[in-house]
């Protein structure tokens, strides 16, 4: 078995679904969380300046899209198929596009823009919120073919953060993707890893 060590900063957000997939899929993996003020040293030694990195035997690599779907395949969780294992890449690319429209309002220091960026949140959220929601009811309680897949991950690995970014639980209103949520965090090895991370604090 190769040795894994996960960079990131000392939060959930991009990294947790890699983390998410590390567990389920039952890989060690040496989970480094560095200080804020470490992060300029340390940019220059990451291959594109960015960060979660995963060290694979001491090789660097970054993107955690691409690093979510190659752990998948190990546990797994890319679907039964060549057209399932699309579906899941497609529904992954929507959940980060809602994850970059709440991050440009959320991070927007300019508060005029910001409530400009806040006004589109508010219809864009529901948008996407609706029907990710309606996909989960249609496929058997799953993003994907009525079974777990590292869709399922992402979407629960992420939700803290987009929380934070909103201020509030973006998922209140929809009882497929709370149900959703219930089921990935009670896999065990979900679970057990949720008991003993990290508390993540953001900064404001
Ligand atoms: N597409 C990349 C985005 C990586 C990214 O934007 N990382 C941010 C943290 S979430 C970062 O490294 N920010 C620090 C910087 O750019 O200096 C991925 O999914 O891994």
């Amino acid at each position: 078995m190769p040795s894994y060590k996960l960079t990131y900063f000392p939060i959930t957000a991009l990294a947790e679904p890699i983390r998410f997939l590390f567990s389920y899929a039952g890989i060690e993996f040496v989970d480094e969380r560095f200080d804020r003020e470490d992060w300029p040293k340390l940019k220059p030694t990451m291959p594109f300046g960015k960060v979660p990195v995963i060290e694979v035997d001491g090789k660097k690599i970054d993107q955690s899209v691409a690093i979510c779907r190659y752990l998948a395949k190990q546990g797994g969780l890319a679907g039964k198929n060549d057209w399932e294992a699309l579906e899941i890449d497609s529904t992954v690319d929507t959940i980060h596009d809602l994850r970059q429209n709440i991050a440009k309002y959320h991070y927007e220091s300019n508060e005029q823009a910001k409530e400009t960026y806040r006004k589109a949140a508010n219809e864009i959220v529901p948008f996407y919120l609706e029907r990710l929601d309606a996909q989960v009811k249609k496929n058997g309680g799953y993003f994907v073919g009525g079974a777990l897949s590292w869709a399922d991950l992402t979407f629960v690995g992420l939700l803290d953060y987009l929380d934070h970014m909103m201020g509030e639980s973006i998922i209140k209103k929809y009882e497929n993707l709370k149900q959703l949520q219930k089921k990935v965090e009670e896999e065990p090895a979900i679970k057990s890893w949720i008991e003993k991370r990290p508390p993540t604090v953001y900064p404001n």
